[in-house]
């Protein structure tokens, strides 16, 4: 079925955390996070075949919103009210009801040392503890680069990248651990190996047996929106409507993922920030992170550092890009996002610190 209404919230209040009867009060709770929503932006796209152009916006307050006939949208409507609202499970048994920071350990053969593959293995373990102490509450382990025109990384050399680090981390912190990675064999061994999650830029697409590895893995699996391989991604990525159809792209992931055995239980979504998107479409998807909340599933943002920082603040190099993806992490957490993935954990720690005494000490919240 070709979905005609997408609903985004916004109007964002501070959830009080027993909250369940919000909706009296002019609000409703959030995914059982920090925040409640008082207004909804009610998006219709023309069903295709029909020859109608654009997209449709509008706002409306909760109220007007409970109040319209919806007519033959009715499921639609109900079905993603629904999935707004319910509390997240669990993800590797860490709680969503606040925002969590994900750390970039990267062992990719340049990132931190040119003294062979022990030598960067023994850094990037250093450099993962160094940043669950600053706060990570999970590390993401990354072997193969995915940046926007990377050749691929054959799977002998991205075991061996990250076998070590993950196998050097798992007996040293409590922290989660996922794997970045696209390839079946490298989840299997990521799996074996006590990885807790499974993070793939190419929503178990690229690899013909990654859905099955994932599924028996019995792991979480972050999946993620990109348009093209990395290798020609950025060269000409085209949308209809970037959010909606990056939307699109992920609802039909998750039903491919249940439809495999992994539960929805199991999943977390992630637009793909720079993957197949220039400025103009990553700054449209920044601006929507809370319609994919409708998807049921907990949101994760990457931007750190990335390209499109640099474009909005005019900086070259992306270590100094830290202030301008603090700014992104904080507007996609002030749009609920459960899971930022950062460079900078330490930075991003106290800007989250911030957020949240500001958020919880608000005045306007939603009773009980
Ligand atoms: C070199 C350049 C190495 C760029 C790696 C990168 C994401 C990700 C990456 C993301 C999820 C980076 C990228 N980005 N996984 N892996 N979401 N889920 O900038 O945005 O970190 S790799």
């Amino acid at each position: 079925m070709q979905r005609t209404i997408y609903l985004r919230p916004t109007g964002f209040l501070a959830a009080q955390t027993e909250t369940d009867e919000g909706q009296t009060w002019g609000a409703l709770p959030l995914a059982g996070g920090p925040l409640a929503f008082a207004a909804i932006e009610i998006i219709r796209r023309p069903s295709h075949g029909t020859g109608g152009r654009g997209v449709g916006r509008r706002i409306s307050g909760l109220s007007d919103f409970f109040e319209r006939d919806w007519g033959r949208d009715t499921m639609q409507a109900s079905d993603i009210i629904e999935a707004l609202r319910a509390p997240r499970s669990r993800l590797a048994g860490l709680s969503l009801d606040r925002p969590r920071i994900m750390g970039i350990v990267n062992v990719t053969p340049d990132s931190f040392s040119d003294g062979g593959q022990l030598a960067s293995a023994q850094a990037a373990i250093d450099h993962g503890l160094r940043l669950v102490e600053e706060g990570a509450d999970i590390l993401d382990i990354g072997g193969e680069s995915t940046r926007p025109g990377s050749d691929a990384v054959p799977v002998e050399e991205e075991l061996a990248r990250v076998l070590p680090v993950l196998e050097g981390l798992r007996s040293r912190t409590e922290a989660r651990i996922s794997v970045d990675t696209r390839k079946a064999r490298v989840m299997r061994e990521a799996a074996k190996a006590g990885a807790d999650i499974l993070n793939d830029v190419s929503a178990l697409t690229h690899d013909p047996e990654a859905m099955e590895a994932a599924a028996e893995s019995g792991l979480p699996v972050i999946l993620m929106h990109a348009q093209g391989d990395p290798k020609t991604m950025n060269d000409n990525p085209v949308y209809d409507d970037v959010a909606l159809d990056v939307f699109d792209f992920l609802e039909r992931r998750i039903d491919a993922c249940v439809e495999a055995g992994i539960p929805k239980a199991r999943l977390v979504v992630d637009p793909g920030i720079g993957f197949g998107k220039h400025l103009p479409h990553n700054v449209a998807v920044l601006a929507s992170m809370s319609l994919y909340h409708g998807l049921g599933v907990p949101v994760l943002l990457g931007a750190s550092r990335k390209k499109l920082i640099g474009q909005l603040c005019n900086v070259e190099n992306p270590r100094e890009r830290v202030s301008g993806s603090i700014a992104a992490a904080l507007s996609s957490v002030a749009q609920g996002v459960q899971i930022v993935r950062v460079h900078d954990v330490a930075a991003t720690r106290q800007a989250l610190a911030v957020w949240a005494a500001v958020t919880a000490g608000s005045e306007n919240r939603v009773p009980n």
